[in-house]
């Protein structure tokens, strides 16, 4: 596995642990930083025994754990940026966003702290959101004379609503933990030291079901939200028909049907097959 300075990636039983790592900036997202997520991203792709992803930020420069998710994209970097440099920065962006949105495994955000800009935006391209009771919220570009450029105008309406997605981004308003969860922006909040246990149990939830079946689910939903509704249920049609005759498909409906009641509790070990 190769050493990042800015992101540390970790796999253990079937789960990809993805930490940015930036203490001096509070995880802000720089150039560099968004090219060793993507660098990572292709390892874990490569490694077909990881089922589900989990993204979260590193401890600050005084160790605490709990301080920052990401806190945006990084204002020195930015500051000096030509229009076709904001451009290309926004694209940079952009594109690694949305191989996180389609990438072919679920990915859990554990939100531990500030998810501002940038760091709300790459959270919102995650599968599953959940936040401890710190987290902090916010679009606050339109205070630093931008607008959301990481995917925020688009993503943010979708997930929580056009009204509150324009109220929190024309306001450049930051929510807390429990209007995140109210309005539908995180799954569930947890008190700080449970956050990383509740997020490891949802992955490997979802690493111990069937991973072919976990992926089609992945791209049955997200392609068939960009589609009308006669296009979307066949798209969900051809991904439920290339579930049948896996191994994995085959052993779970014949351990439904065993009879022993020993053997039909016991889990099907998925494959992968
Ligand atoms: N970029 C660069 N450095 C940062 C950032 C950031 N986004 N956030 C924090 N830092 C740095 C601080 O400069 C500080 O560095 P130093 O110790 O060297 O002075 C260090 O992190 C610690 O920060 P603070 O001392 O400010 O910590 P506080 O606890 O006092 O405050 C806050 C924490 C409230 C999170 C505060 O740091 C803050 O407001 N940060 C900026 C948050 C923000 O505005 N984020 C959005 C940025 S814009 C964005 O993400 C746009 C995305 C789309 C880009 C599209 C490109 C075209």
């Amino acid at each position: 596995m190769s050493e990042f300075k800015n992101v540390i990636l970790e796999i253990a039983d079937s789960v990809a642990t993805l930490t940015i790592s930036r203490p001096a900036a509070l995880n802000a997202l720089n150039s560099e930083t968004l090219d060793e997520l993507n660098a990572a991203l292709s390892e874990i792709e490569a490694d077909s025994n990881v089922r589900a992803v989990i993204l979260t930020g590193g401890p600050d420069k005084k160790g605490d754990a709990f301080k920052s998710f990401v806190a945006g994209a990084d204002i020195g970097e930015m500051s000096t940026l030509s229009k076709a440099e904001g451009e290309a920065f926004g694209k940079k962006g952009n594109d690694i966003f949305r191989r996180i949105e389609t990438f072919p495994v679920p990915v859990i955000a554990a939100i531990n702290g500030f998810a501002l800009g940038g760091g709300c935006e790459i959270s919102l391209s995650c599968d599953i959101r959940i936040c401890s009771e710190n987290a902090l919220f916010g679009q606050p570009e339109v205070g630093l004379g931008i607008t959301p450029g990481f995917g925020g105008t688009q993503r943010l309406a979708r997930v929580v609503g056009v009204g509150k997605a324009k109220e929190m981004i024309y306001g450049a308003r930051n929510i807390k933990a429990d209007e995140a969860l109210r309005i539908g922006l995180v799954n569930s909040v947890y008190p700080a030291e449970e956050l990383m246990p509740a997020a490891q149990k949802l992955a490997a939830t979802i690493a111990g079901n069937a991973p072919i079946a976990v992926r089609a689910c992945k791209k049955a939903i997200n392609d068939g939200l960009d589609a009308s509704m006669d296009d979307a249920i066949v798209i969900e049609e051809k991904l439920f028909g290339s579930c049948f005759e896996t191994e994995d498909q085959r052993a779970a409906m014949a351990n439904f049907l065993e009879k022993d009641p020993e053997k039909k509790l016991k889990k099907v070990p998925f494959q992968n097959k």
